[in-house]
């Protein structure tokens, strides 16, 4: 870290920059990882760095899909091992949920890097590693396409935090449940999933498991289904939206 006070106004913000531009020298992030993460970074600034409302509403109906969930699978990519790798892999103990590496930009050598990350942060079990099997998902080409047989190509509900439009375009097309997390609104996978947290990886993966926690508890599975058919993701984006313009208006008082 380079010499930066805690009582900084932007400490936090920093210290994450610096763990990414590490992991980007160490190799387990794609080129343009930095690019995304100030994309990220921007949208953060202008909801005030706080999880909001509707974000909360996401958490609650993505919590209650994964625990419905038969078979939910965490899909995880470079910028989230490096910024949630910890989180991910109590999420998916708490569930239970399979983890499967997914690089938009795969590379042997990076698959290796992000599963050391998971590895480190005590994952067992991790998915989509070199030489594992793999089938291809309809509507992808190439390396992206790849998905393990008994991981994301069978699963019925998919956490795919920081994705690309298209994987989130397919993964729906073929039927499943997608949840993402993605600060910006307006992203391709942001419209296209079925349930979209609007918030910040950092904060969002532990909300979902304190709500996870709190959903567990809930004797009734007609309770957990409700919660999800009650959710409307077109409008919960549109709050998120409403968020921004109220955040900003109030700024520019
Ligand atoms: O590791 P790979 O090869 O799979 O590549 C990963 C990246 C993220 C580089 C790749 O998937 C990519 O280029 O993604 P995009 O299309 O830039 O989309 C990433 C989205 O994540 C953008 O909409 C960003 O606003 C959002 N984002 C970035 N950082 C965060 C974030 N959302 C939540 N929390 C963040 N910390």
């Amino acid at each position: 870290m380079h010499d930066m006070p805690p009582n900084h106004p932007r400490y936090q913000s920093l210290l994450l920059r610096d763990k990414m531009a590490n992991a980007y020298k160490e190799g387990i992030l794609a080129d343009t990882a930095l690019i995304a993460h100030g994309r990220g970074e921007a949208f953060d600034y202008i909801l005030g760095e706080k999880t909001n409302v509707a974000a909360l509403n996401a958490i609650k109906a993505a919590s209650a899909a994964l625990l419905l969930a038969k078979n939910p699978v965490l899909s995880i990519n470079g910028n989230t091992s490096v910024l949630a790798a910890e989180d991910i892999v109590k999420l998916a103990q708490i569930l239970p949920a399979k983890v499967e590496i997914n690089l938009f930009y795969r590379t042997p050598q990076r698959v290796m890097k992000v599963e050391e990350v998971l590895r480190k942060a005590g994952a067992t079990e991790i998915l989509g590693k070199e030489g594992d099997d793999y089938l291809p998902l309809e509507g992808l080409e190439g390396p992206r396409s790849r998905a393990h047989p008994e991981g994301v190509y069978k699963a019925d509900v998919v956490l795919v935090p920081l994705e690309d439009g298209d994987r989130a375009e397919a993964l729906v097309a073929l039927g499943k449940t997608v949840i993402t997390i993605d600060l910006n609104p307006l992203s391709r996978t942001a419209q296209t999933s079925s349930i979209t947290i609007v918030d910040n990886i950092v904060r969002a993966i532990p909300l979902i498991i304190e709500e996870i926690n709190k959903l567990k508890g809930c004797p009734v599975v007609d309770e957990l289904e409700s919660i999800v058919r009650e959710f409307d993701n077109k409008r919960n984006i549109a709050s998120s939206l409403q968020l921004i313009v109220q955040y900003l208006e109030r700024e520019g008082k």
